[in-house]
């Protein structure tokens, strides 16, 4: 607590002082595109990290947050960023699991399956992370997790083979590769247009958080979600290294602070966002509790599939993740 109270007192500082400079310096507005609902816990932790950057810098740079895919479609958001089409923005990090397998590394079934464990799990992989994105003209300024992802269907499902023929809506790799090897069928598809594609039955199924489901209405097409706690992928803020290089030092540390609260307070959001989007599902008429013992059983093997396939493709990087995670358990 004691080095957020710090961190508060210094972006306080930090933002009188370039208040006092802020009339000589043109204001630049920066465009953040997000890709989930306004009303999402990382959209909501977002658009505070933006306002305490206007803020910090005295209005030197406004951010002004897109949520929804309403800029650039979440696809397309890392693209922008790089390209720069817009300086910052706020992806899905195992959305780019096809560039480079290391990006997936927080979507390993059952390898990390708390939040305490995703924590550690990211503080493993950060610095290959940081590297992976310089090289991709992008700077890392911070990350948060989505609660434990979960299996939502429109029927009872105890056994792998009630699967079978299911079109299952996926969000990256992991997820498609998934459901191929359940039997399923993978359609790819923005969380900000699932609610669409369960209606219209372009959808049947997905592997997602409490919190998607809840904020997308999903009762009203499915009815069962059933609690796995297969992993946690993280949402990262990135923004392009030619702007970040035209930053001033003292807008740099406002930056890094603001970063660095969010990425508190989002994580502790999404704690508490877990039970009450779990209640909301029920409240809405959906049977939620946690999967049968040989359910899990037959997800765990086809876990261990997938942990084999990630490590073969994600090579030395992905094992030197892997091997720092498990030295901090
Ligand atoms: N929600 C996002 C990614 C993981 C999650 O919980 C989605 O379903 O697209």
């Amino acid at each position: 607590m004691t080095r957020i109270k710090h961190l508060i007192s210094t972006l306080a500082a930090a933002g009188l002082a370039a208040g006092m400079v802020s009339a000589a310096q043109a204001a630049e507005k920066w465009d953040m595109p997000m890709a989930y609902s306004a009303t999402n816990f990382h959209s909501a932790t977002g658009a505070e990290f933006a306002k305490c950057i206007t803020t910090g810098t005295g209005g030197e740079i406004e951010v002004v947050t897109h949520p929804s895919g309403s800029l650039f479609k979440g696809g397309d958001i890392k693209r922008a960023i790089q390209t720069g089409q817009a300086p910052i923005g706020e992806r899905l990090l195992s959305g780019h699991q096809n560039e480079n397998a290391v990006f997936g590394m927080d979507s390993i079934p059952f390898l990390a399956t708390s939040f305490e464990d995703a924590a550690k799990l990211w503080k493993a992989a950060k610095p290959t992370m940081e590297k992976i994105l310089a090289d991709q003209n992008l700077v890392l300024l911070y990350s948060v997790p989505w609660p434990p992802q979960g299996l939502y269907f429109k029927k009872e499902v105890n056994a792998v083979a009630d699967m079978k023929g299911i079109k299952f809506r996926s969000y990256n790799n992991a997820t498609a590769r998934l459901a191929e090897l359940t039997g399923m069928l993978p359609v790819t598809i923005e969380a900000a247009e699932i609610s669409q594609a369960f209606a219209t039955g372009v959808a049947e199924a997905m592997i997602s958080s409490g919190s998607t489901g809840y904020d997308r209405k999903v009762w009203e097409s499915l009815t069962h979600f059933y609690e796995v706690d297969a992993w946690l992928p993280r949402n990262y803020i990135m923004v392009n290294k030619d702007v970040w290089g035209g930053v001033s030092d003292a807008n740099k540390n406002v930056i890094k602070g603001c970063a660095e609260l969010a990425e508190y307070a989002g994580s502790w959001r999404a704690v508490e966002y877990t039970q009450f989007t779990l209640n909301g599902l029920k409240a809405g008429g959906m049977t939620v509790g946690p999967a049968g013992d040989s359910l899990v059983d037959e997800l765990k093997k086809i876990g261990e599939t997938m942990t084999a396939e990630w490590l073969e493709a994600a090579g030395a990087d992905g094992k030197a993740i892997t091997d720092a995670y498990k030295a901090m358990k």
